[in-house]
């Protein structure tokens, strides 16, 4: 039975499980879900996920939300190529990336993105520069790992790129508003702050089948 992959543009953690599929050549049904429709809060939506967040996967008989836990799913069920490395090592390196990100990046992340994509909190200024500063701290130390290295763990991609990436793609794009520059967050042009993430994010651009992940209202 066909995967299904329930998803929102512009979601990072939706956006992680379309990397992990795409890049293990999965086919997958996608189910757009709009937010704005609150599609997300329909009762059969709820029935498989009662948070009422994306992503939900559905493989067969099996659903599972948590973006992290989907794609760890995904590697134990399809494990070409591996997404969680290969020795004991690199899957404990691939994990800390991830608990990182989750700890460190995900929150300031919210702080910065939401006010200036809503336009709500704009004025609370102090406290978004301390979220960027935040994040500018959490970049600079994954910009120090990609120093030596394409990858941030081993030599080729991992859950921990694919973990990471859409939210920095999603910060990335937060900063580039004009809502942003007031509040100089420090972040762009990308290549003069972080030039080793610069590269690992066209590293990743240049996948084959990206475009087919990128949000879709993004391009708009
Ligand atoms: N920890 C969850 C986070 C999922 C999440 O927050 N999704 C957001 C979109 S970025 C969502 O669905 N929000 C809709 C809502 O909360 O109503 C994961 O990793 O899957």
């Amino acid at each position: 039975m066909a995967i299904e992959l329930y998803w929102g543009s512009g979601s990072p953690f939706a956006w992680r499980v379309m990397l992990t599929l795409e890049v293990k050549g999965l086919a997958y049904e996608s189910k757009l879900l709009e937010f704005s429709k609150g599609e997300n809060k329909a009762p059969a939506y709820l029935l498989l996920n009662p948070r009422g967040k994306v992503p939900t996967l559905k493989d067969g008989d099996f659903v599972l939300y948590e973006s992290l836990a989907i794609m760890s799913y995904l590697d134990r069920k399809y494990p070409d190529p591996p997404l969680f490395g290969k020795t004991p090592e690199e899957t404990g390196l691939i994990w800390r990336a991830l608990a990182e990100c989750e700890s460190y990046v995900v929150s300031a992340g919210d702080k910065v993105v939401r006010p200036i994509f809503f336009g709500k909190g704009l004025e609370k200024v102090e406290e978004i520069q301390q979220a960027a500063q935040t994040l500018r701290h959490e970049l600079k130390m994954i910009d120090e790992r990609l120093a030596g290295s394409h990858w941030l763990v081993g030599d080729k991609i991992s859950a921990a790129d694919i973990g990471v990436f859409p939210l920095v793609q999603l910060l990335l794009r937060a900063a580039s508003k004009e809502a942003a520059r007031p509040l100089n967050l420090g972040l762009l042009p990308l290549a003069q702050t972080f030039p080793n993430v610069a590269r690992w994010v066209q590293r990743i651009e240049a996948l084959p089948n990206y475009q087919r992940t990128y949000p879709p209202h993004w391009r708009e």
